[in-house]
């Protein structure tokens, strides 16, 4: 494994104890890692510490183990603000994850900004839960949906996007880095076209933070999602991230306990962000896992993790390439952790189940993103997703898996 002298490989392995499991008699290659990552020690040991000295519910009781458990989720609250470039605190709302904040942000500011006709432009490289929660709202209030296309290589192809873009468009909404191609979208330039027109800009930053250093103001967006099991966080958290003078004027999306001020049968009036759109019990004890993940990455460094994903995944793609009949699915320039791939001749769940019996973990399917699948014309993919613990021995586990394959379906 060559790695830069920075990057110590075999330490960063050790602070995951599941790496050391083996399945049907392997040591686990864990080849998914754009569906949810591994966990650092760090990170369960942040859970449990919550639970183990400071855990009842926030914001409510005067008891100590009250205080101590809004301290844990607030001082997360600001570790992630830091992470994502936020300029308060306030600007950071927990969510499950990608999937409701993209949900939120639709449905709120879906209903504050869209009218009969409006339009929401989005890309053909959307993952579902970028796509259908504008339909919902976009049913609602009459706007339209459209989406700019993908170009073969997979990326967005920009001067129909800027073509797409008009008077009517309210509302842009994109991936960041695409969970099937691993494309990387010029979000800046987005950012910038979007604003000429006057449009909110909303970002899926799902599959982008794992991998990319976020600057969110410098990203130009309105709003911002990630969830936090793709970045070694637990499941169950994420974050939305909005300007506090949009968070301020669109609409909640839950409504319940702590997101309001008063509630009487006449008339109700609400909290400040972000506990305006925090109604209910949360995850507790999750935020301090996910701030555990943000000083963990960082602690790493983000611009090293990357390097070392793009040599796994270049060395992945020179082994894939030598495997017959196979064709990656996707070769944007700019490029994440992901490589996506069709075997002629064999079905990906084909290759997913023999890969498996090898120990070999990738994911097959639509990836949640049947409009690119369709784009491409393939009604499914294999993709193995790289993350910071990945090796190129896992690398030469997964094309000898894939050679394994052809002998058995392609005799
Ligand atoms: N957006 C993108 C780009 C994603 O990759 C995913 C999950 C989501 C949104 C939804 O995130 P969630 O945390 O709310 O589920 N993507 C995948 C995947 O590629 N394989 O499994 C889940």
């Amino acid at each position: 494994m060559i790695s830069a002298p920075a990057y110590d490989l075999e330490k960063v392995r050790a602070d995951f104890p599941i790496l050391s499991e083996e399945v049907r008699g392997h040591r686990i290659a864990y080849l998914d890692n754009a569906a949810s990552s591994q966990k650092p020690r760090a990170v369960l040991d942040a859970v449990d510490h919550v639970y183990e000295t400071g855990y009842a519910n926030i914001h409510r009781g005067v008891h100590v183990l009250s205080e101590r458990a809004t301290e844990h989720y607030e001082r997360s609250r600001r570790r992630m603000a830091k992470f994502i470039g936020a300029q308060s605190a306030d600007e950071v709302i927990f969510v499950r994850g990608t999937t409701e904040g993209l949900n939120l942000v639709a449905s709120s500011l879906g209903r504050y900004a869209l009218g009969e006709g409006d339009e929401v432009l989005l890309t053909g490289m959307e993952h579902h839960s970028n796509i259908v929660p504008w339909q919902m709202v976009a049913d609602l209030t009459g706007a339209k949906v459209v989406a700019a296309p993908v170009t073969d290589r997979g990326e967005l192809d920009m001067d129909a996007f800027a073509a797409l873009l008009n008077d009517r468009t309210r509302i842009v909404s994109v991936v960041h880095v695409s969970n099937a191609l691993g494309t990387v979208n010029p979000v800046e330039e987005i950012s910038r076209l979007a604003r000429e027109r006057g449009a909110y800009l909303v970002l899926d930053g799902a599959q982008a933070a794992p991998h990319l250093k976020l600057d969110v103001q410098r990203l130009g967006c309105d709003f911002y999602c990630l969830s936090g099991h793709k970045m070694y966080g637990p499941s169950g958290i994420g974050v939305l991230w909005g300007k506090k003078r949009l968070l301020e004027a669109i609409p909640p999306y839950q409504g319940g306990g702590e997101m309001i001020r008063t509630v009487s049968f006449e008339r109700t009036t609400y909290a400040e962000p972000p506990a305006k759109f925090e109604a209910g019990t949360p995850n507790i004890a999750g935020p301090a896992g996910l701030a555990a993940a943000a000083d963990y990455l960082d602690g790493l460094g983000i611009p090293e993790v990357a390097g070392h994903e793009a040599r796994v995944r270049e060395y992945a793609e020179s082994r894939l390439s030598e495997v017959p009949g196979l064709r990656v699915v996707g070769t944007a320039r700019e490029k994440a952790a992901v490589v996506s791939f069709v075997v002629d001749g064999v079905h990906p769940h084909d290759l997913g189940t023999v890969l498996d019996q090898e120990g070999v973990a990738v994911r097959t399917g639509h990836h949640c993103t049947q409009p690119l699948m369709e784009r491409f014309g393939v009604p499914a993919t294999a993709r193995a997703s790289f993350g910071l613990y990945n090796t190129e021995a896992e690398v030469d586990r997964l094309a000898a898996g894939l050679r394994t394959a052809l002998e058995i379906f392609r005799p």
